[in-house]
């Protein structure tokens, strides 16, 4: 069966239109302060941005010294987990400048990718840079979404990064919830994502969510109220970190978590912790884009009767094709087929 697949450069270009398309949005910092003060060269440092909101930014050096900085203008937009250029200010006489400001960003280093989102009117919002690992998190209330997961997915895919699917709160399970969480963890090992059940109130899964995150800079993400701040304060009980609560009736968060906050675990993973969402919709350049997005459909890519085929209608379609001998699960790729008509209709 003929593949295609995204070619490296392909991915790069990706990669760069999303980067280009954030600088566009790039919003104009007051720099009115630095212009008095001048940057002393020989205080250059490297650190990793660990949180960032608005003018706020805190950093951490190589040495783990936490710093407050200010951000040099036109340097576009910053994320959690950016590595970035950092100097300080001093003024004409050589003194340090007081206070928390006196370090001034003046660079982002490259990023290895950046995780991105559509915002408000279709705004690209840059949530996080340097992924090595995207971990999905559900939960048995709020209900998981098969349609967030696989978008996720997709994101993951294309960044690219791992992806490890957690499914919390098991301890509410029921019969209905255990077929829901059997039926999910079944289809996404199937295609040989990890997926780890737990419960942050009776202790399920702990060790194994520590374990995958060892090694490599992990963001949680999923709906507001799934337990992701939950999860991270039970790995690290000695942080500050804020969990919610969740309306009775749905189990709907509250949006606790307000900017992604970067921290360290054991045997060098790093978490970041992001802000529940409503919704996520990944940034696609292409049909390209979401076909590597899925990576059982994608099996089957260049191998329908014609080369332009959309796979609703057209005889000799290999993807329907797969679907009605079973070798392609129908919930995914009705998934694949809705987030190709979106980007159409965009
Ligand atoms: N029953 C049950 N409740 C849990 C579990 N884990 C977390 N919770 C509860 O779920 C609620 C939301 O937890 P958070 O950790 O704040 O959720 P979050 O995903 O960080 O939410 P946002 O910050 O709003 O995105 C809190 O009331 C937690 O106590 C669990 O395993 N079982
Ligand atoms: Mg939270
Ligand atoms: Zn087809």
């Amino acid at each position: 069966m003929a593949k295609r697949k995204l070619s490296k450069q392909q991915q790069r270009r990706i990669s760069s239109n999303q980067n280009n398309r954030i600088a566009k949005n790039r919003s104009v910092r007051d720099q009115s302060e630095n212009d008095q003060w001048q940057l002393d060269e020989s205080s250059t440092r490297t650190a990793r941005v660990i949180s960032h909101h608005g003018r706020q930014l805190f950093a951490e050096t190589e040495d783990r010294e936490k710093i407050k900085c200010k951000i040099r203008q036109n340097l576009g937009d910053i994320a959690c987990g950016d590595y970035i250029v950092v100097q300080q200010a001093k003024n004409a006489s050589g003194d340090l400048k007081n206070g928390d400001s006196q370090n001034v960003v003046i660079a982002i280093k490259e990023r290895q990718n950046l995780l991105v989102k559509t915002g408000f009117a279709g705004a690209v919002k840059p949530v996080a840079a340097n992924i090595g690992q995207l971990v999905i998190v559900t939960a048995l209330k709020p209900k998981p979404n098969p349609y967030l997961i696989d978008r996720y997915l997709t994101a993951a895919e294309n960044l690219p990064a791992k992806a490890l699917i957690i499914i919390n709160k098991v301890d509410l399970l029921d019969h209905e919830t255990r077929r829901i969480t059997d039926n999910l963890s079944e289809l996404y090992q199937g295609m040989g994502y990890r997926v780890i059940c737990s419960s942050i109130n009776q202790g399920i899964g702990i060790d194994e969510i520590s374990d995958a995150l060892s090694n490599t800079t992990s963001i949680l993400v999923g709906l507001s109220g799934v337990g992701k701040s939950s999860i991270v304060k039970e790995i690290l009980p000695d942080e500050e970190i804020k969990i919610g609560e969740t309306s009775t009736a749905t189990g709907e968060g509250k949006h606790t978590t307000t900017v992604s906050a970067l921290y360290h675990l054991k045997d060098n993973g790093i978490i970041i912790d992001s802000p529940g969402v409503r919704d996520f919709t990944p940034i696609n350049n292409s049909i390209d884009e979401i076909t590597h997005g899925f990576k059982d459909v994608r099996k089957f890519y260049g191998a329908c009767k014609f080369s332009n085929c959309s796979h609703t209608t057209e005889p000799g379609c290999a993807m329907k094709q797969a679907v009605a001998d079973g070798e392609l699960n129908e919930q995914r790729f009705k998934n694949y087929l809705r987030l190709i008509d979106e980007f159409n209709e965009k």
